[in-house]
């Protein structure tokens, strides 16, 4: 993979830019490809931004949204797409397998692909791009690629809002150790440039339906175990949970780190029955490493201290495997 800085030279003139991020898109994915969109725009290129699987409603609000397709929903019109763009961008994620559907149209493509990630192990899969595991979010990313294109000047409040999106629920809020000076710095420059952060924060954690709100109730009162022992959490949901309160994208966003607010625990694990397979999302805090601890059990990966994996046992099996994986750690002493 070449360095970001070779593909300006593909920029040269007016292109049509194929823009895409992972499936399942979160605020992360969403906020980096549109700020992208926006900022290509202002630039006089053409832009699809194109997500592999549908937006979800907290994201809904955000600037030039409607600019975006749904592979899931309009294959044929992404296909379309694709074939009239000149490069493609990766965004948020740096493994083909994470957009699902898409996998196959991306792999065939010709065009170059820039790379623009912050999870771990790349596949070599991408012409030019950078990854950095060291940085706050994809969001803080593609600021540093408009910065580096000397094109500062170009951001406005709408690109200040997407880049603020998933930088702010990439970092829980800037809380996470990830949140470096330089984070700070940026969302400074943000609001210099129009940015208004408080709306943000309202549309995506205060804007809950009474019936996720409720489902939270559900999930933390039934479907949470705590092993002090291990200094562990643990959330299972099963398919039926899903259906008996009608959860829709988007609603178990974020119920991973429950578990993280009970003192001692260090490491929570969310246990997932969806119709296509069983997930399991992983966060920690200090220096238990999920995203080892995913890929070596659970198929999965993403970063040290958040990450995620599948499982192709039963909804039943992964939990006791899980539990067996757990009991076997127990040495390690997660506590530190
Ligand atoms: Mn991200």
């Amino acid at each position: 993979m070449k360095p970001i800085k070779e593909c300006f030279a593909l920029l040269q003139g007016p292109k049509t830019i194929f823009i895409t991020t992972h499936h399942k898109p979160d605020g992360d994915a969403i906020g980096s490809m549109m700020a992208l969109a926006h900022y290509f725009l202002k630039k006089g290129h053409k832009v699809h931004p194109v997500s592999p699987s549908e937006v979800p409603d907290f994201l809904g609000w955000i600037p030039g949204i409607e600019l975006a397709m749904n592979h899931e929903a309009e294959p044929k019109a992404v296909e379309k797409a694709l074939a009239e763009s000149d490069l493609i961008f990766c965004l948020d994620f740096n493994d083909f397998n994470r957009v699902k559907n898409m996998e196959q149209l991306l792999t065939n493509a010709t065009q170059p692909k820039v790379l623009i990630d912050h999870h771990m192990f790349p596949k070599p899969t991408f012409d030019f791009g950078v990854s950095d595991a060291s940085k706050s979010s994809t969001c803080e990313m593609v600021y540093d690629f408009i910065n580096l294109a000397g094109d500062n000047s170009f951001i406005d409040d709408k690109i200040g809002a997407c880049i603020y999106t998933g930088t702010m629920t990439d970092t829980g809020s800037f809380r996470f150790p990830v949140t470096s000076a330089s984070v700070h710095e940026m969302i400074a420059d943000l609001l210099r440039k129009g940015l208004k952060h408080s709306p943000i924060h309202d549309e995506i954690y205060d804007s809950w339906s009474e019936r996720r709100m409720r489902f939270l109730g559900y999930v933390l009162k039934e479907k949470m175990e705590i092993f002090p022992e291990w200094n562990a959490g643990l959330i299972t949901i099963s398919q039926k949970d899903l259906d008996e309160f009608e959860s829709k994208t988007g609603d178990t966003e974020g119920l991973v780190n429950y578990p993280l607010s009970i003192a001692g625990v260090r490491f929570a694990t969310l246990i997932i029955e969806r119709k296509d397979g069983i997930k399991l999302s992983f966060r920690s805090k200090g220096d238990f490493d999920v995203n080892s601890f995913a890929r070596a059990h659970f198929s999965g990966g993403g970063h040290f201290n958040a990450s995620g994996g599948q499982s192709s046992q039963s909804f039943t099996e992964t939990i006791l495997c899980f539990k067996k994986i757990l009991s076997e750690f127990h040495p390690l002493n997660l506590k530190n």
